[in-house]
């Protein structure tokens, strides 16, 4: 195909790609390796913690065609799933007695509906390659990722035009907040890559290192994920050390704190996607009444969500230390104590939350507003959350997307 033919066929992948719900599409080559040393360094210091699959793919994440023979370009996607009209996480977060479970959980899971999507416009190039090139004797290769593979997914979109990697080490686009997920084509067809972004809009901010409610953020844009509360919550099944345990809060599933004080987050995009609104009652559910389940009707009630992975047992866990992080009240005290489950790890987790609970008792006369928490908690004191505003305007809104992708203003 001649320049003329792969240009015009890159502004198509972009057209079905939003047709398709993706917010933003961009395209990288292949090369990775300014990002390479980081990653390196990050499992040299091993901040992965328990995620031994982060460590065994060797190189193969950090060099797509290593991954995938005969890979040439690389298609990078967001899709937003900030739901605008779920219970507000703010509110959520400042009620002791509430269960505050992460944004991107609240709603069906996304791995299978973002590869599902990215295959259909794998399926779109693929008739459009062969219309125009009907001779060729190469066939049209190509496999989609969401999370679900030894990716560097948000390098790839930094290279592919799509945001600068934060402090907080999300992506960020400047125009949209950091509240979607990536998603990547890898191709075996060489298409004219997008300009990356080659600078952190941060400036002098620091609000996400400062508000992390655990002090995971270690150095710009370095997550150490063993003191994370995503990883504490989700990822990591054993018994979560004590120290960190007030520090959660009532975070039962992930953890946003590092979005939720981001200021480029006032140009949040709200998904526009039916199966990211939210699903009730997570957005708005005490964790007394959460307890309650037991695992057959966890299992119902989760139903396609992501949070259904993670099982009963951590669930429990998670559960009881935020029951044991709210302030002091005989029915979290009944609850725990009524809780039967045959696993050491609830049980321990359990007799402290108790053991908490009935240290705040004896000093429960000091609690000011009930349901609220009795001792500074984040980010129920930061000074500034910055949620989406309706039709508030970034100050480079106005500006065409690629004429931003390299100059951004913090
Ligand atoms: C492992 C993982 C985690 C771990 C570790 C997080 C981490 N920061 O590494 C845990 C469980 C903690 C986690 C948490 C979350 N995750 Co996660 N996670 C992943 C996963 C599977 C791999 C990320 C990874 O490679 N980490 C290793 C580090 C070294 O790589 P990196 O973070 O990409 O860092 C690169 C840059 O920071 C750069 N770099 C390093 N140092 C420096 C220094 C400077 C100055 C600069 C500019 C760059 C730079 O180089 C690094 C790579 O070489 C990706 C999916 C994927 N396959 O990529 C999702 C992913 C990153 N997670 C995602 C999400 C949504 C989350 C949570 C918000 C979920 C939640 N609400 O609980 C939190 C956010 C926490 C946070 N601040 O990162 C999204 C992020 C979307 C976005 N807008 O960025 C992803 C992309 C999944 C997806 N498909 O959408 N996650
Ligand atoms: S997700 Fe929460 S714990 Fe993890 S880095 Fe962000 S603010 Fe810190
Ligand atoms: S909170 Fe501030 S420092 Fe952190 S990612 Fe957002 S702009 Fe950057």
């Amino acid at each position: 195909m001649d320049n003329h033919a792969l240009y015009q066929l890159t502004e198509q992948i972009k057209q079905w790609g939003q047709s398709l719900g993706f917010a933003d599409i961009g395209i990288s080559n292949t090369d990775l390796s300014h990002y390479e040393p980081f990653f390196e360094d990050w499992l040299s210091h091993q901040y992965h913690g328990s995620m031994d699959y982060m460590a065994k793919h060797g190189r193969k994440r950090s060099r797509p065609d290593e991954l995938e023979p005969g890979t040439l370009s690389l298609i990078s996607v967001r899709m937003n799933y900030f739901d605008g009209e779920a219970y507000s996480a703010i509110s959520q977060l400042q009620s002791s007695n509430k269960a505050y479970i992460s944004r991107y959980a609240l709603h069906k899971d996304y791995h299978k509906l973002m590869r599902k999507r990215l295959a259909q416009l794998a399926q779109k190039i693929e008739t459009a390659i062969a219309t125009l090139n009907p001779q060729s004797d190469e066939s049209f290769r190509y496999r989609a990722f969401c999370d679900s593979a030894p990716v560097l997914e948000r390098p790839i979109a930094e290279k592919a035009g799509l945001g600068f990697i934060g402090k907080n080490s999300l992506l960020i686009h400047p125009r949209a907040g950091s509240w979607f997920f990536l998603g990547e084509l890898y191709i075996n067809l060489k298409l004219p890559a997008d300009p990356p972004f080659t600078q952190q809009g941060c400036g002098p901010c620091t609000a996400c290192m400062d508000e992390c409610p655990t002090q995971a953020i270690v150095d710009n844009a370095v997550v150490d994920a063993r003191r994370c509360i995503s990883y504490l919550t989700i990822e990591y099944d054993g018994v979560i050390e004590e120290s960190l345990r007030p520090l959660i809060g009532n975070r039962i599933y992930g953890c946003d704190d590092c979005q939720l004080v981001c200021p480029w987050n006032r140009f949040t995009e709200p998904t526009q996607e039916q199966a990211f609104k939210a699903k009730a009652p997570l957005d708005e559910v005490d964790l007394l009444t959460l307890l309650h389940w037991d695992e057959a009707q966890f299992l119902t009630e989760m139903a396609g969500s992501p949070i259904r992975r993670i099982g009963y047992v951590k669930w429990l866990r998670n559960l009881c230390i935020a029951i044991g992080n709210d302030v002091y009240r005989a029915e979290n005290i009944n609850a725990l104590n009524a809780l039967q489950i045959d696993s050491d790890m609830v049980n321990t987790h359990r007799l402290w939350a108790l053991n908490v609970q009935k240290q705040k008792q004896k000093t429960s006369s000091k609690t000011t507003r009930p349901g609220r928490f009795s001792t500074p908690n984040r980010p129920a004191v930061v000074a500034k959350y910055y949620l989406p505003k309706s039709g508030s305007a970034s100050p480079i809104n106005a500006v065409p997307i690629h004429q931003i992708r390299s100059k951004i203003e913090p």
